[in-house]
């Protein structure tokens, strides 16, 4: 069980609030929602009054758990204290930054639950809890036990379901021999990893038309430069008819970058109006997702990127330039 310096401070803040306002950043996950959910039931729990808030909306990937439309984009008035979960990044509060929200939660105490290996940068912060751990879900739950938390099923559920989001099912680097004991005991407490399962993959269930038509964007699926590129083309009728159903890039870009041989995948898609946007996705030996997508003015991350070109060009350019930049930046890569 870990024992964090940081927690006596937590408990103190907490003890004299009523109201506390649990925040997520703006790119909520499984392990920011699961960790969220399971410190409500634990405020519940000790007789407060938590309140969940997001700057953006939940994606609907993750309303298998319950309570996710329990989190509101609406800044509550009200409050004792603030817990941010799973970010340390003020960049990534960006939302309740452009509200405003700042000078009110600099206000109040702010407590800040987190893994990620970086350094603070949320000026109003009151305590950090930045542990190395591979889910803040696994921070939550050693808090738990070390301040005597409540932690009823549905609480340790959630606390599960962040630790199996974050750790891709306890298989990533960060998976520690102590996030496997959580686990193991929340099974003992009753939690039923199954049932969590089946409840995520219930909801990735797709309609028959859209089996097909991830058949038809598969079999479309062009291959370049030895296969190195990967690229489909999606054009606005698909967008229309499609879209509301499921992004079509997505249905298809991970098989595409899964291709033997191949170093990014890209998915263009064609606007009625001639904006074209394109998602990229490398895999570990051809980190250069994010310098492909500034070429075009887009950005990102080294293996995930995107970018979107508002002004009218025809498509066929910008697919062969992004191709051969993507092999001019694949060579200088490989090469040094
Ligand atoms: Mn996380």
């Amino acid at each position: 069980m870990a024992n964090y310096p940081e927690a006596e401070q937590i408990q103190t803040i907490l003890q004299g609030a009523q109201r506390v306002l649990i925040i997520q950043a703006d790119n909520p996950d499984g392990d920011s929602l699961g960790s969220a959910l399971a410190l409500e039931h634990i405020m519940g729990d000790m007789g407060k009054e938590p309140i969940l808030y997001c700057g953006v909306a939940i994606p609907s990937y993750l309303s298998y758990l319950p309570g996710w439309d329990r989190v509101t984009n609406e800044f509550p008035r009200q409050f004792d204290v603030s817990i941010i979960v799973d970010t340390s990044a003020d960049s990534l509060l960006e939302n309740l930054n452009e509200a405003g929200h700042k000078s009110t939660l600099s206000g109040k105490p702010c407590i800040v639950i987190d893994h990620h290996a970086v350094e603070l940068s949320i000026p109003y912060a009151t305590v950090s809890c930045n542990q190395e751990a591979v889910a803040t879900g696994e921070v939550i739950y050693e808090l738990a036990r070390q301040l005597d938390w409540p932690l009823n099923l549905d609480a340790e559920k959630m606390i599960a379901t962040a630790i199996m989001a974050d750790s891709l099912g306890l298989t990533t680097e960060a998976t520690s021999a102590r996030s496997i004991h959580i686990i193991g005991e929340l099974v003992e407490q009753g939690v039923r990893i199954a049932e969590l399962e089946h409840a995520r993959r219930m909801l990735m269930r797709k309609s028959p038309e859209l089996v097909h038509y991830k058949g038809e964007l598969l079999q479309r699926v062009e291959y370049a430069a030895d296969n190195r590129i990967a690229i489909i083309s999606i054009p606005w009728r698909e967008i229309e008819l499609y879209s509301p159903q499921y992004n079509p890039s997505m249905l298809v870009i991970e098989d595409m970058r899964m291709t033997i041989g191949t170093q990014v995948a890209i998915a263009f898609k064609v606007y009625k109006d001639g904006k074209i946007t394109a998602k990229i996705r490398c895999n570990q030996d051809a980190p250069i997702a994010a310098r492909l997508a500034e070429h075009f003015g887009g950005g990102g991350h080294a293996y995930a990127s995107g970018f979107k070109i508002q002004q009218a060009r025809p498509f066929n350019e910008v697919k062969s330039e992004c191709t051969s930049y993507a092999l001019q930046l694949l060579n200088e890569t490989s090469t040094k």
